[in-house]
């Protein structure tokens, strides 16, 4: 079998609201993760608009990355990253998203973070907008205001042209289609009434006209930055970010095969499509005729998206799902185990995943996200033995090796989590991702020391041997 292709992108990945911390120092206004209070599995997050008195706001410390980057960059060098995703908090530039002229502070941070990288030899790869949207913005109807279009605008010129020489790979928005989906409708609208972060399911308050209004907006902010990326970041690539979960049919009745394309069409393909081909898919407008929804568009936006095509496609992939028709039956893929927190593991899904998306749209694709959520135990002597991490990414790398081999042209891959950090589904610190722990927990209390699980001196292999080692 083939190996990765020489200079292939081997990192981690992470968001600003998750590990950043420093919530309101330096300028820094307030996103929708700063009213989050923690949850668990179990007991939902709950989202307060007023911040309340001794309540734990856990993405307001994050693992505090904001003080600690050069600590951790160190520790990213070592494991031998070739790239570090990362997003610029939105709010870090423009506080309440609407300002006029950027935060200089807030700037100068992420000034910092690149040339630390730099140093390294490490390339950042940067997300222009991860979840965080200004709180200030999500008063003034979020995503549902094309007003939002021009904010996201301003942000990505903003950021495009101060980083220019700093950063080649950026992505526009985090999983966009995950507005679409009931958690989404916090940071897409300001809806914060479903707690649950369950993808599949409907959403009585955020209905389906909302949501695909907010995903059009989205698409188009996309493009625009698309567009300004190519016109004056020559050297730069930028592409899509999209959470492509596969959904598999789960009986061989032809009515499942139906239902599962239809759930891809509607979580995968719609954006993915806008995004590659820089218009909407056909079934995409029988969607909307046939479910008596109106897109508010102008007339410019069909143009806007032709002139946004992405240059390269990159997804998250952690798990895979089922769609039926058969009411009776549970939707649970009885081949596959499932971590702490139910999401099914499915490293053949990967595989999958890249042969269709190279089938489909035959650009470079970027695995952005992959990871294992877990609990993790600190033995006495302050070891921490990840066997089920190693064997997760393992097997998840064996898939990427073989579907290069299969004639996909992978870019890179960066891992979620690198370092442990806080969980955007739940708010939670205890559902771990790290190759590296840090001493942080729910109730808020703990003394930020970073230290080097068992897979943290697996995952240095792999790099330094370009995936050849993955014992
Ligand atoms: C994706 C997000 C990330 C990340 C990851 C893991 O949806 O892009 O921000 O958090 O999932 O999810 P969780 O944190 O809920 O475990």
């Amino acid at each position: 079998m083939s190996g990765f292709p020489k200079g292939f992108l081997w990192g981690g990945a992470t968001a600003a609201n998750q590990f950043e911390g420093a919530w309101n120092v330096d300028g820094k206004g307030m996103s929708v993760f700063d009213i989050s209070t923690g949850g668990t599995k179990d007991t939902p997050r709950r989202w307060t608009p007023v911040l309340e008195e001794g309540t734990v706001y856990p993405n307001h410390d994050g693992i505090d990355f904001y003080h600690h980057y050069k600590e951790d960059i160190a520790l990213f060098a070592e494991m031998g990253f070739k790239t570090f995703r990362m997003s610029i908090a939105w709010p870090r530039i423009y506080p309440n998203g609407d300002e006029d002229t950027p935060n200089e502070l807030g700037l100068q941070f992420y000034d910092n973070v690149f040339d630390e990288l730099h140093k390294y030899g490490i390339e950042p790869l940067v997300t222009i907008y991860h979840f965080e949207t200004p709180l200030h913005l999500l008063q003034k109807g979020g995503w549902l205001n094309r007003e939002m279009i021009d904010h996201y605008e301003k942000f990505a010129r903003t950021v495009l042209d101060r980083y220019k020489d700093k950063v080649k790979y950026w992505l526009t928005i985090n999983e966009i289609n995950m507005f679409m989906t009931p958690f989404g409708g916090a940071m897409a609208a300001g809806i914060f009434e479903e707690s649950h972060p369950d993808h599949m399911s409907e959403s009585k308050t955020f209905t389906p006209q909302m949501r695909y209004q907010c995903e059009h907006n989205l698409l188009v902010a996309s493009a625009k930055a698309v567009a300004y990326c190519h016109a004056h970041c020559p050297d730069a690539k930028i592409g899509c970010m999209v959470a492509f979960g596969p959904i598999y049919p789960l009986t061989c009745d032809p009515a499942d095969q139906m239902a599962a394309l239809e759930a891809m069409e509607q979580m995968c393909y719609l954006p993915s499509d806008v995004h590659v081909r820089g218009r909407y898919p056909s079934f995409a407008k029988a969607y909307f005729r046939n479910h008596d929804i109106h897109l508010e568009m102008a007339p410019e936006d069909e143009e806007t998206l032709l002139n946004g095509k992405v240059d390269f496609y990159s997804f998250s992939y952690y798990s895979t799902r089922i769609a039926t028709t058969h009411k009776d039956e549970k939707p649970v893929n009885p081949y596959l185990t499932a971590n702490d927190w139910g999401w099914q593991i499915d490293p053949i899904g990967l595989r999958w995943a890249l042969r269709t998306l190279t089938d489909r749209y035959e650009i470079p694709l970027f695995v952005v996200e992959n990871g294992l959520g877990a609990l993790d135990t600190v033995e006495p002597d302050g070891s921490i033995h990840d066997p089920y991490r190693i064997d997760y990414m393992r097997r998840h790398i064996v898939e990427m090796k073989q579907a290069i081999a299969e004639g996909v042209d992978l870019m890179g891959y960066t891992m979620w989590g690198p370092i442990d950090l806080v969980s955007a589904g739940t708010g939670e610190m205890r559902k771990r991702y790290g190759f590296i722990y840090v001493d942080k927990h729910d109730d808020g209390t703990g003394t930020l020391a970073r230290s080097r699980k068992d897979s943290f001196f697996w995952y240095q292999k792999v790099c330094q041997t370009n995936g050849e080692d993955l014992d």
